[in-house]
Order: C-alpha cells, then structure tokens, then sequence
C-alpha cells in the first residue's frame, strides 16, 4: 500500500513546500534541525520507508528519505543538497553558508565528515541485521574503523582550533551534531575517551532545541 499518494502527495503547483522522512532517519534529522536553526517551518510528512513505497507517490526514482517537494512541483533529495538548496532560497540574513570562501571549504569538510559518519554507522546497522550466516564481519570492522579514524579526526580539528565554538551553530556543527548522536544510538561505544574534546563539544549541543525536539524515540543523549 503506497501511504503517500493516499494522503495525496501530488505534487503543488508551485510555492509551498513539504518535507517527507522519518524520526529516526538521520539524514531527515540534519534537514529538520537546519530547519529549526533557522527559524523556518514546512509540513513534515512521516513515512516509513521500508514499508511505503515512497517513490509512487511523489514521482521520485530514489526512494530514499529526505524527500523535499520543491516550489516546481518536483522533488529533490539527497540530504546535503536539500539543505544547500533551502539555504540559498533563504534570505541573506538567515542563510547559514558563509560567504568567505575558506569558510565554506571548513564547513563541507566537517559536513562530509559527519555524513560519513552516519553512512557507516547505518551501514554497520544494516550489516549487523543480516542473517548471522550471511553476516560479513569485515565490513563491519571496515564501518567501525572509518567511523573511528573521522573521530580522530574531528578530535585533532578541534584541537587545532579549526571549529566554532558552540555558540556559532553553522551547517558543519549541525550535520556533526546530528551525526554523534545517531553513533550513540545505534553504534554507542567508548569513542569518548579518545575523543575528549569532540565529548565535551557534544554535551555542549545536547540542549539545543534544534536537536532536542528532533530525538528520535527511544534515544537519550549520552552526557
Ligand atoms: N545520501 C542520502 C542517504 C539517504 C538514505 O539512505 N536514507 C535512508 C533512510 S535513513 C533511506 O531512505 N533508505 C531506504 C533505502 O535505502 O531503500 C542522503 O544524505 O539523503
């Protein structure tokens, strides 16, 4: 049963637009706290997406979540360019993308550092969920090396004094706050004695109404 197009998710014409994902989708979550961050509201429509055949309803081939319904009537996804589209819709004074060049260059390097993160925690999950006969224990170590050499990574950035602070919460901050948390809740090991730094930055966010109300059911941030 497709439950978007029954709730009518045909496209608009034009103007308003909506947001298609989940709670605990990850990727959903780095869009909804852009969102919040930004002062800027849009329908939120909830699917479950190995259920619902998302992609029947709103004429996207991907079938993946987040899926925005653009102005045009069409859809866009992928969760890094939904966010950079919405940001250049946004008005000068709300965009998150800094101007200066070197700005942008540290801002998609954290915010690549973050989606990495999240794939190969998602790609462990799914892994970890296969059969136990058709489980491959190599990739799952492969997903937790990387996982804990960007980790060490981010660590030495802050050690260097390459990020904001806490106060400055630009698209970097965001994607890698969203991104800790979804280790925590579905890879939770001890990165933190080996990332003290990136821990302290972590609890600092743990209140921001952005992510507060965007946790996914089930999860309590770790302090
Ligand atoms: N690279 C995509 C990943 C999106 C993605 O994989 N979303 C998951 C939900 S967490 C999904 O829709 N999976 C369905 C599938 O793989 O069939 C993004 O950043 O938006």
């Amino acid at each position: 049963m497709n439950g978007l197009s029954e709730r009518g998710h045909d496209a608009p014409a034009g103007g308003s637009m909506r947001l298609i994902g989940s709670d605990l989708s990850p990727y959903v979550r780095k869009v909804r706290v852009y969102l919040s961050e930004t002062g800027r509201e849009m329908p939120f429509e909830r699917v479950d997406v190995w259920t619902d055949e998302i992609w029947h309803g709103t004429a996207d081939p991907v079938g993946k979540i987040p899926i925005l319904i653009c102005p045009d009537g069409g859809t866009l996804t992928e969760s890094l360019l939904v966010v950079d589209y919405l940001d250049r819709l946004a008005e000068p004074e709300r965009r998150l993308t800094p101007a200066n060049p070197h700005a942008v260059l540290m801002t998609r390097r954290r915010q690549v550092s973050a989606q990495v993160l999240i794939d190969a925690t998602v790609e462990r999950l799914l892994e970890g969920r296969r059969p136990s006969a058709q489980q491959c224990t190599d990739r799952i170590e492969r997903q937790e090396a990387r996982i804990s050499r960007v980790l060490a990574h981010e660590e030495a950035s802050l050690a260097q004094g390459k990020w904001p602070t806490c106060d400055s919460f630009g698209l970097g901050e965001i994607d890698m706050a969203v991104a800790l948390q979804y280790v925590d809740f579905r890879y939770p090991h001890d990165w933190r004695a080996r990332c003290p730094r990136l821990s302290v930055w972590a609890a600092e966010t743990r209140e921001r109404p952005s992510l507060f109300a965007t946790q996914p059911h089930g999860f309590t941030p770790i302090v």
